[in-house]
């Protein structure tokens, strides 16, 4: 009963908690994959999840490929003297034995480049990981309403929006971005 009341009080998280989706590959756990909505013909998509791994040995994943774009990058976004920075990982994102690595924004996210379609939210989209060890999974992303995102969670505060006037902005990498951030700054 106190559960439920709980659910109704917080609709929103219980909401969320509701659709977890979860994938299995040899050691490895894949939670709630999802991406964020886009605004027609941009360009690029993010992609994010939680990867678990039981193993023993650290894996690592390598790549993959989606249904609605022409790339799949695994990216690294991070903030250096006060300026974010994208970079792909070209080796790929190493997953330690017994850890969880969590793909967010801000951080580690998959960036579909050159989507052949509008992600809307609430749909679902198929893509591929390719894990060194475990070898390839197919899994869907939920895409999620980027107007409806927690904020609490993207973590704005090491966002200095001060740091990023036009001229400090590293236009080589983060310019595959600008669709998201245009359509967070319409909030
Ligand atoms: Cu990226």
């Amino acid at each position: 009963m106190k559960y439920i009341l709980t659910c109704l009080l917080f609709g929103l998280f219980c909401n969320a908690f509701a659709e977890t989706d979860s994938y299995k590959v040899g050691d490895l756990v894949i939670e709630t994959p999802y991406s964020r909505s886009t605004p027609p013909m941009a360009p690029v998509g993010g992609g994010f999840m939680t990867i678990i791994n039981n193993g023993s040995k650290d894996d690592t994943l390598i790549s993959g490929t989606a249904t609605f774009s022409e790339a799949f990058e695994i990216h690294e976004m991070s903030m250096k003297d006060g300026i974010m920075k994208m970079a792909e990982l070209e080796n790929g994102l190493t997953i330690p034995a017994g850890k969880t690595v969590e793909l967010k924004p801000g951080g580690y996210h998959i960036m579909f480049i050159t989507l052949s379609e509008q992600l809307k939210p609430d749909e679902r989209r198929k893509a591929t990981l390719k894990f060194k060890k475990a070898g390839e999974i197919e899994v869907e992303f939920v895409v999620r309403d980027i107007l409806k995102m927690d904020h609490s969670k993207m973590d704005h505060s090491k966002m200095k929006h001060s740091d990023m006037s036009d001229d400090k902005m590293d236009h080589s990498k983060m310019k595959m971005d600008h669709s998201a951030m245009e359509a967070a700054k319409t909030e």
